[in-house]
């Protein structure tokens, strides 16, 4: 009997040990990062990204490539997010595996952070030169001071080839070529063991002897001052001059050994050039929004007024980077990621050209699984149900004007 409960006991503690090494051991692949969790009056109310172009969608390790497009600040900024008076050009990928080269705003180098100004749009790049081998989700963003990660859309990049020939160098002011990527990588090794063995040596050289409660009940006894001896202060002594003079020695012979070395460059850039602002031919009025829930469409009744002398037709519904087109009107001939796209999700009750001058009122549907997948919809339980995007209209040669819409949007669970 008493061998069988060993046997059982034994076995229980293999499957135990099994299950904990088998659970250390898994670490399911995230397939995303995020993107659909972020507040979707986040992606709808700040920075509208659009005319994005991923220059590649396989590229080697150290090859580069470039995304680019445009971003308009939106004019109805929300009241809990932080103006973007200090925002960063960010790339959103899983960790380094591009490095960045460069970031452009309106042509011009942006290294820091910059100032942007709302209802202005922007053109962007960013050069990426390639790290790590994979694919990839590789999003514009803009990082806000104050309201987060702003994620724009996303597109997968295959990064062939492999890591260890990935080289990153670079000519220092003083004309030194280093590799970034290794450079003094023994140093660094080396000085994070030598400062974790003194840690270590003066922790060790404390616990040495029993602590906490001998040593409480010696100080309750009232013999604390014989727990320290006279060779400990000493040895604590050592310690401490060793370790000052060491720093002072060390900071000596790297100054030495630089002289010249420059902070990391912090700072704003203001002033950014936004792209040419046109006076507007179009006005554009919401009547009324609704989000139908069980079929995933959103319905605008919009006043549409054309104050400009060519005749226009709405070829687009873009927000949170979710493109609805009318594929008669316009279709997509940049590759863009097909998540994002409905190529045929926009539908207006009449899409015959608007004349010059004429004023008319549509229905118009947007409408894709995109609302549920990329977590739009989740707007209509906001206390502030709002909606906004970017409509675009095209004319007959080919032009496009852009119009912001930002309205409430009331649910509609029938
Ligand atoms: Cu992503």
């Amino acid at each position: 009997m008493k061998l069988i409960k060993d046997k059982v006991a034994k076995l229980s503690f293999v499957a135990l040990l099994m299950t904990v090494t088998a659970a250390m051991f898994y670490t399911p692949t995230a397939s995303a990062h995020g993107e659909k969790s972020q507040a979707a009056f986040m992606r709808m109310r700040t920075i509208h990204w659009y005319d994005l172009h991923w220059s590649k969608e396989t590229v080697a390790v150290n090859e580069t490539m470039t995304v680019n497009g445009k971003f308009h600040v939106f004019a109805g900024w929300p009241e809990t997010v932080d103006k973007p008076e200090s925002s960063f050009l960010n790339i959103g990928i899983p960790g380094p595996v591009f490095i960045r080269q460069g970031s452009w705003i309106g042509g011009k180098l942006v290294p820091r952070s910059v100032a942007l100004e709302l209802g202005e749009t922007y053109e962007f790049k960013v050069l990426l030169r390639a790290r790590r081998p994979g694919d990839w989700h590789v999003h514009s963003m803009m990082n806000v001071e104050g309201g987060g990660p702003i994620i724009g859309p996303g597109k997968w990049v295959t990064i062939t080839g492999s890591m260890k020939s990935f080289t990153n160098p670079v000519t220092t002011l003083t004309g030194d070529t280093i590799d970034l990527e290794t450079y003094n990588r023994e140093n660094t090794y080396f000085w994070h063991t030598f400062w974790f063995v003194v840690g270590l040596a003066w922790v060790g050289f404390w616990i040495r002897k029993p602590v906490f409660v001998p040593r409480l009940l010696a100080v309750d006894a009232g013999k604390a001052n014989t727990l320290i001896t006279d060779g400990e202060k000493k040895v604590g002594m050592a310690f401490a001059a060793g370790t000052m003079a060491l720093v002072a020695f060390l900071m000596q012979t790297t100054n030495d050994k630089y002289p010249v070395t420059t902070p990391l460059q912090a700072g704003l850039l203001r002033g950014m050039i936004p792209i040419e602002k046109h006076a507007p031919t179009i006005s554009v009025k919401v009547d009324d929004a609704t989000y139908r829930v069980p079929g995933r469409a959103m319905q605008m009744t919009l006043t549409i007024t054309n104050n400009g002398d060519e005749p226009v037709r709405l070829a687009e519904f873009n927000t949170a980077g979710v493109r609805f087109l009318d594929s008669k009107v316009w279709e997509d001939d940049t590759n863009y990621p097909d998540d994002l796209l409905a190529e045929d999700g926009l539908s207006v009750s009449d899409n015959s050209a608007i004349a010059p001058g004429e004023k008319r009122t549509v229905e118009v549907t947007a409408s894709d699984a995109a609302w549920e997948v990329y977590r739009l919809a989740d707007l209509i339980y906001d206390p502030d149900s709002r909606f906004a995007g970017l409509l675009f209209f095209s004319k007959e040669n080919g032009q496009r004007e852009m119009v912001t819409v930002d309205a409430p949007l009331i649910p509609s669970f029938i």
